[in-house]
């Protein structure tokens, strides 16, 4: 939109008295936040209400984006560059004596999700708006986020997270869209005069559902999109019967917290009541706007997709096969079309313990008649697949066995469409978890690797590259980020490699200052930042991360006088605060920080920050600053990462296994620009089916992996007696679940090689200026494309 500075100076100077009635300079840092958000929100009602009405008058398909995490990063900035204003506005602030990163920084990051999967659907909320996809999200707006992660003495503390301790100022209530939820009770069918079954019922627990909406502003093209965020609350016209504390409590509960695990499954009722009530309000008010707009409900699937992702809003398939029954009197078959029509699911894990399974006699209690109509789904599976695949094939892959629902298998058999994250993923889908569906719906499935906001990532997290590429090749990258590919003759350019040196220069005094700041640690900025952001889960093995510190620690220690090139090892992890063993690592890893940081024989050549409370704007600060990309997770486990493909356009180099999405970014930039290294799925596989995979001999057979095991028990590392034991044991008693120890030497051998080549810069910086343009391939907008036209098929603007 178009602004002047004047303007904006009078829009915010009036903003400011009409909320405080006080001069400028009397007001607070998250006050002047508040203030500008408002203002940022008022130039956008009018966008927002205009796409809604441009959406409605050309009948656009809908996509509804079903999540139960929803990790948006702070707003103000983006909302800002995408409406073309960011420079206007701070410009403004600066005139007015005021600081934008100060102001922005007193946003509070909503953390409603735990990692990956999160962000991935706040990536694809951006994307599609600046696609011009009629695009809606539809999730859970959490009282308290992700909990707020301390170290005390070393260990893992969890604190609220009271991210609406202000308000937000980017939420619509809107109290005319609830619903209401309905849950527990007896439900009966009850035979009518045509003959047809109507469900009765009786003591159900009524939930209001109220919808907070989000606008989501699109790149520079007038679009605004709407995430629906749902919170629980007491029907008002019940007020009466739920009388005691208690009863109000159950109620609020189911929208209080996010569930803090990580690709894991904690199979709490409360868990199971959040899925169905987000998922049930969503489908009520997709089926109420489309009744309202006219559409014949045989068009559902022509005017409306229902994307599905991971499990946790699979009710969604029963939820709409009840209300198309039961309020709409659709007869089951054109019920079930219309259901598999609208809906498609994308898998993000093959580890079982993340799989979803809910015990029948916990489901049927909740959701009485979601059970029956769960109870006729499979029995339907059974009866037309049976004669086809035989009966052991199907008992192994109907929605309901051993006593559970099946999330996973209810997802594939009510979508028509299912998808991995990475081929390698995709492949394993196929081949290994859901191989059973594969033989009765291979056309089912599908890739779609991940991909990133670009806008976020690049533009925002690390303004002076993006000027630097501005400068090379002009701007229309930060439309068509595949132009990044344009930047790869520059390899040749002394003068560019040299600026791109700077640029990370520039990045890393920004995060030393904050390290400094806020850890009391001070950090050379000439040393090789070597990074490791993301969950804290064994399979992705930031213990083999430890093991390459106490290596270089010893090497110190041993030969003081050797040349060595300094490091600052870079950690950011959150640890579910039940999983005993991954806080056991983030004790370790605390543990050897201070060993090495203190010690004065390593002076500043050798440091490690272990970086507390890691989330999206910690990201955006470590992420610029990196040189080396750790990428470290067993072969097979990681569906496809998501930090590799930010660092990578970060210009990070990716020190990486043959897993999720590294093999498409070693393929993209090229093998000789990354440090791949280690075991292949294959190779992983063949343990697994042999069963001759012996840790200990990896220990006996090389010294070095054995002094560091040792130290681990031996007193070296002081202050673990327990945490130190615990992980010596997984690893040589409980023979290394994750080969760890197999993958040693070679992880060891790249970053030997990574220290050697890192001391010739021009060379280091051609191979950062390949990962740099090859990212394209991994743009967000570019996933998202290819979701509309194979999966959700809405038209969808060019990218240009
Ligand atoms: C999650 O973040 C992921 C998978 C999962 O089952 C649950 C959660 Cl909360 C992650 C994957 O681990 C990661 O590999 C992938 O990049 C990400 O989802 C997005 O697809």
């Amino acid at each position: 939109m178009k602004l002047t500075c004047a303007q904006f100076k009078k829009d915010f100077l009036s903003e400011i008295e009409t909320l405080y009635s006080t001069a400028l300079n009397d007001t607070s840092t998250i006050g002047q936040f508040i203030a500008l958000g408002q203002l940022v929100r008022r130039y956008n009602s009018q966008s927002w209400t205009r796409t809604a009405k441009l959406y409605r008058d050309q009948h656009q398909k809908q996509v509804y984006y079903f999540s139960i995490e929803f990790l948006p990063g702070r707003l103000l900035a983006s909302n800002l560059l995408n409406l073309n204003l960011l420079d206007t506005v701070k410009k403004g602030l600066k005139e007015l004596g005021l600081d934008f990163e100060t102001i922005s920084r007193a946003e509070p990051d909503p953390a409603l999700g735990n990692g990956g999967l999160g962000r991935l659907a706040a990536c694809y909320m951006d994307a599609m708006a600046s696609l011009k996809i009629a695009g809606n999200g539809n999730g859970i707006r959490y009282r308290y986020g992700l909990f707020k992660q301390v170290f005390m003495d070393g260990y893992q503390v969890e604190l609220p997270d009271d991210w609406l301790h202000h308000g937000n100022v980017w939420e619509t209530r809107r109290d005319n869209k609830s619903c209401l939820v309905q849950f527990g009770g007896n439900v009966w069918l009850q035979p009518q005069p045509d003959g047809s079954l109507q469900p009765q019922y009786e003591n159900t627990d009524d939930v209001l559902a109220v919808p907070y909406d989000v606008g989501i502003v699109g790149y520079h093209n007038d679009i605004t999109n709407t995430l629906r965020l749902w919170s629980a609350e007491l029907p008002p016209s019940a007020s009466e019967s739920y009388s005691s504390q208690e009863q109000r409590d159950r109620i609020s509960d189911i929208t209080k917290v996010l569930y803090p695990d990580d690709s894991n499954s904690a199979g709490q009722q409360l868990r199971l009541r959040q899925e169905y009530f987000f998922s049930s309000a969503g489908v009520q008010s997709i089926v109420r706007d489309f009744c309202a707009s006219h559409h014949g409900l045989r068009n559902l699937g022509k005017k409306v997709a229902i994307h599905i992702n991971d499990t946790h809003p699979t009710l969604v398939i029963p939820e709409m096969m009840r209300l198309l029954m039961d309020e709409h009197h659709c007869t089951w078959d054109v019920a079930w079309t219309l259901t598999t029509q609208v809906m498609s699911y994308t898998n993000h894990t093959i580890l079982q313990e993340a799989l979803e399974t809910w015990p029948i006699d916990m489901f049927k209690g909740l959701l009485p008649r979601i059970y029956q109509i769960i109870v006729e789904i499979d029995r339907r599976y059974r009866e037309q697949q049976t004669p086809i695949f035989g009966k052991a094939l199907v008992d192994q892959t109907a929605p309901l066995g051993n006593g559970q629902v099946r999330m996973a298998y209810l997802a594939v058999i009510g979508s028509h469409s299912v998808n991995g994250v990475a081929p390698l993923h995709t492949e394993l889908l196929k081949t290994d978890v859901l191989r059973g569906l594969y033989q009765v719906y291979p056309e089912r499935f599908n890739n779609k690797t991940n991909g990133i906001a670009t806008r976020r990532w690049v533009q925002l997290a690390n303004q002076p590259l993006a000027h630097l590429i501005d400068q090379t090749i002009g701007t229309d990258w930060r439309r068509q980020p595949d132009l990044l590919q344009t930047l790869l003759p520059y390899q040749q350019d002394d003068h560019f490699l040299h600026q791109l040196g700077q640029v990370k220069q520039i990045n890393k005094q920004a995060l030393a200052a904050y390290v400094q700041r806020t850890m009391g640690i001070k950090i050379r900025t000439d040393a090789i930042y070597d990074v490791q952001i993301k969950r804290l889960h064994a399979y992705k093995r930031q213990l083999l991360h430890v093991f390459e510190i106490l290596r270089e620690y010893f090497q110190l220690k041993d030969h003081p006088q050797a040349p060595f090139v300094p490091r600052v090892h870079v950690f950011g992890a959150k640890a579910a605060p039940s999983y005993h063993y991954a806080k056991a690592i983030i004790k370790l890893i605390n543990v050897v920080a201070d060993l090495v940081n203190q010690d004065p024989a390593i002076g500043d050549r050798l440091k490690v920050v272990f970086i507390p409370n890691y989330g999206v704007s910690i990201a955006e600060l470590i992420i610029p600053a990196a040189d080396v990309s750790e990428q470290i997770s067993t072969a097979s486990k990681e569906a496809s990462g998501t930090s590799n493909m930010k660092l990578m356009a970060n210009g990070a180099l990716s020190l990486a296994t043959y897993d999720g999405a590294n093999i498409d970014i070693i393929q993209a930039a090229g093998a000789e620009n990354e440090y791949p290294f280690g075991l292949k799925v294959d190779e992983v596989y063949d343990y697994y089916h042999r069963g001759n995979y012996h840790a200990a001999d990896f220990y006996q057979a090389d010294p070095e992996l054995k002094r560091i095991l040792d130290s681990l028990v031996d007193g070296t590392i002081p202050g673990i007696p327990t945490v130190g034991r615990e992980i010596y044991d997984s690893l040589l008693r409980y023979n290394d679940e994750f080969f760890v120890l197999a993958d040693y030497r070679a992880y060891v051998t790249q970053q030997q090689q990574i220290s050697r080549d890192f001391q010739d810069q021009p060379t280091w910086q051609q191979r950062s200026l390949a990962n740099i343009a090859a990212s394209g391939h991994f743009a967000a907008d570019l996933a998202v494309a290819r979701y509309a036209d194979d999966i959700w098929q809405v038209p969808h603007e060019r990218l240009n």
